[in-house]
């Protein structure tokens, strides 16, 4: 089982996409341990995208980010950093299959509305940049859970 770090970014938080993407994470079978809204610091943003620090877009990436509220999620499940890498889609929604997420409801790369972790050492990371009080361990079983 692994656990990664999925964030609606302030677009998609405008937009009204987060009951959607939620929808889609859960439908598909992932485990939610993790949610909250932040309006995320100029610090941690810069820690989370650090890898783009020389890149001509990241001043704007940042002001992006930081500009209202996120939504920081972890989900866990078999492979569920390639599984919910699939869902989202490619980083421009525009080439973007229809059925992701970006695929959907995307047109910008600047505005493609959803982060997922891309491998095991940076869900790690920015599970405990984002999560520093730790994630939920729980058992779920839906069917016990219909009749009391
Ligand atoms: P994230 O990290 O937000 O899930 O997106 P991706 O993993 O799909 O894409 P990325 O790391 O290459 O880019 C991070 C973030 O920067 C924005 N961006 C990217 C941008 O505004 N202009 C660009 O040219 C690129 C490459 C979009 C996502």
């Amino acid at each position: 089982m692994e656990t990664t770090y999925i964030m609606v970014k302030p677009d998609g938080v405008q937009r009204g996409l987060v009951g959607e993407i939620i929808q889609r994470f859960e439908r598909k079978g992932l485990q939610l341990v993790g949610l909250k809204q932040v309006i995320a610091s100029e610090e941690i943003a810069k820690t989370h995208y650090a890898v783009h620090a020389e890149r001509p877009f990241f001043p704007g990436l940042i002001k992006f980010v930081t500009s209202g509220p996120v939504v920081c999620m972890a989900w866990s499940g078999r492979d569920a950093i390639s599984v919910a890498r699939n869902l989202i889609g490619p980083t421009n929604g525009r080439e973007a299959a229809p059925g992701t997420i970006r695929g959907d409801f995307g047109m910008d790369i600047g505005y493609n509305m959803i982060h997922g972790s891309d491998a095991t050492d940076t869900a790690e990371f920015e599970l405990g940049l984002w999560f520093p009080e730790g994630v939920n361990d729980w058992n779920q079983d839906s069917q016990s859970w219909v009749y009391e």
